[in-house]
């Protein structure tokens, strides 16, 4: 028998931090991202949050690099795109969303600024504002990426000011340092303070991936997994690529009897 709703897989197939010499299996080039996507997606993930990058790996949010990306994963497979608007640290706001013009169907949004690594991931109430505001402009459906707690403080505010319309996916992002902890009671606290009609992921950070992800299963939610938040599959061993993680996934929500969300069910239940 199937438990709740079919389970929505994200695959981070590229951020801005992990590198070649980190993992040689993080994909740089459009060309290599489109080819991650289509295996996450042959895999089960039926979302691809996606950044640029240079072809030496430099983190870029040009928009001809976002352009290569979403024609080639569109002419390999129906996965949704869903493009970073969080960008590199140190990026100012116009750089981060130069690719909105393109309308992918979803695209990140952050709610407030975090402590990342040794630097600072700003995101200012004017910030936000002009990214939520043209999202809104090209209709590209939000997910809103919370670091920790205050920042769904701030999704709530952005909701009664009209900033953002429910209903709203959230993606909470744990275990990162500066951030929420990796905790089932922080994951409690957080949904505590989810807005109605809310869908919501977790995007466990390094370690914290694949218990976070059993965590979100079990208790109804949706996953991110993928290279830009883990790189291994086990202690000490590489996933050998994005695809090794979401069949984790797949595999755990198999064992527990909830069906995989193939990209139109996820269309449907986020009203993309
Ligand atoms: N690279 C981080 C500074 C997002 O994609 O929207 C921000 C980030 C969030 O990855
Ligand atoms: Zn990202």
């Amino acid at each position: 028998m199937s438990q709740g709703e079919p389970l929505i897989i994200t695959a981070a197939v590229v951020g801005a931090e992990t590198m070649r010499e980190d993992t040689p299996y993080v994909p740089y080039t459009p060309e290599e991202i489109a080819a991650e996507a289509r295996l996450a997606r042959e895999a089960g993930a039926s979302i691809a949050h996606v950044h640029g990058r240079k072809a030496d790996g430099t983190p870029t949010q040009d928009k001809e690099t976002f352009s290569q990306i979403l024609d080639k994963i569109q002419d390999r497979t129906d996965i949704i795109v869903q493009f970073s608007t969080g960008g590199a640290v140190g990026m100012d706001v116009e750089e981060r969303i130069a690719g909105l013009q393109l309308g992918p169907e979803m695209a990140t949004l952050t709610t407030g600024t975090v402590n990342f690594g040794n630097s600072i991931f700003a995101n200012s109430l004017p910030t936000i504002k002009t990214i939520a505001e043209r999202l809104s402009e090209y209709d590209i459906t939000p997910e809103i990426e919370v670091f920790d707690s205050g920042m769904l403080r701030t999704a709530n505010y952005l909701i009664d000011r009209g900033f953002l319309k429910p209903p709203l996916h959230f993606d909470f992002v744990m275990g990162m340092p500066g951030g929420i902890g990796p905790r089932p009671r922080d994951l409690e606290y957080l949904l505590e303070m989810l807005p109605e009609e809310s869908t919501w992921s977790v995007a466990g950070i390094g370690k914290y991936e694949l218990p976070l992800a059993r965590e979100a299963i079990e208790r109804g939610g949706h996953v991110r997994v993928g290279l830009e938040d883990n790189i291994y599959v086990d202690k000490n061993q590489l996933a050998e690529g994005n695809a090794e993680l979401v069949e984790r996934v797949v595999d755990m929500a198999e064992s527990i009897g909830r069906d995989i969300a193939n990209p139109d069910e996820a269309r449907e239940m986020l009203k993309i």
